[in-house]
């Protein structure tokens, strides 16, 4: 097995100290940072997005496998410029107004970090105005709201709707526990993901 594999094999597993070893050794060995990232730590995320959305993975092992996945990058970082770091793409994310459930909106979040996006990831109990105020400060190619309740879900119209009335051109999507396809319609979003990898998919086809 190769060492890209071998550092895959223990994103897959959520294994953050071997992770970091075989990070270091790599580039001991003079590896490429950008190769360690594509060739080892996302290609593990990836397959740790198929599986989770094949209900093969659950949460918890998700998020070890995410915090691996961080722990690997924080040691490549700062041996790559600003500018040749791989981004696919700016999401700004949060959970909308008086909703302070964050769990799945953070997950959310790691994955698309995982999958080479760069995340602004606002917090929870976001009203509109302070997702509009965001839009305008970090430019993001897509606002990612979240909310997990039947009374906060309609805070995902209001947003959309403020976004739109401001006339900032953004991709909206939406997710959630109470969240559907046909609801994401009715408030003229333009996408919904039933879950944290389907959420990656879908920016990327957005984006792409
Ligand atoms: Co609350 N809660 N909660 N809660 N809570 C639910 C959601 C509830 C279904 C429980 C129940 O009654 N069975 C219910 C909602 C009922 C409804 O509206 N239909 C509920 C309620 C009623 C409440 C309170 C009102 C309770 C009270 O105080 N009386 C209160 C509200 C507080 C508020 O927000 N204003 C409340 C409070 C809380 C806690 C603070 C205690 C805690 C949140 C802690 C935290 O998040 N830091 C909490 C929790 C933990 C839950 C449950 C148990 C678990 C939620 C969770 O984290 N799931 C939940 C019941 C349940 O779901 N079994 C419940 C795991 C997470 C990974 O899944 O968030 O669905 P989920 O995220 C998924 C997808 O939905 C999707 O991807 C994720 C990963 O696959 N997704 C997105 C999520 N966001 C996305 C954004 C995207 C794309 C996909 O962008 C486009």
């Amino acid at each position: 097995m190769s060492s890209f594999e071998q550092l895959s094999k223990n994103v897959i597993s959520g294994n953050q100290t071997q992770v970091r070893d075989y990070v270091k050794a790599l580039i001991d060995a003079g590896t490429n940072p950008l190769d360690i990232i594509n060739q080892g730590l996302i290609a593990g995320m990836n397959v740790v997005g198929a599986r989770f959305k094949n209900g093969e993975m659950f949460v918890p092992e998700v998020l070890m496998s995410a915090k691996s996945m961080a722990a690997g990058i924080e040691i490549v970082k700062p041996l790559i410029a600003d500018k040749d770091m791989p981004s696919k793409g700016k999401i700004l994310l949060g959970t909308v107004k008086g909703d302070l459930h964050d769990i799945g909106k953070n997950l959310v979040g790691m994955m698309m970090e995982s999958g080479g996006f760069h995340v602004v990831n606002l917090g929870i109990d976001i009203a509109p105005e302070k997702f509009v105020a965001a839009i305008k400060e970090h430019h993001p190619d897509i606002v990612a709201l979240s909310a997990l309740l039947t009374t906060t879900m309609l805070h995902m119209k209001d947003t959309i709707e403020l976004i739109k009335e401001e006339g900032l051109r953004v991709k909206c999507i939406v997710g959630g526990a109470p969240i559907s396809q046909d609801f994401a319609d009715e408030i003229g979003a333009d996408g919904f993901a039933p879950d944290a990898a389907s959420a990656v998919e879908l920016c990327a086809r957005l984006i792409g």
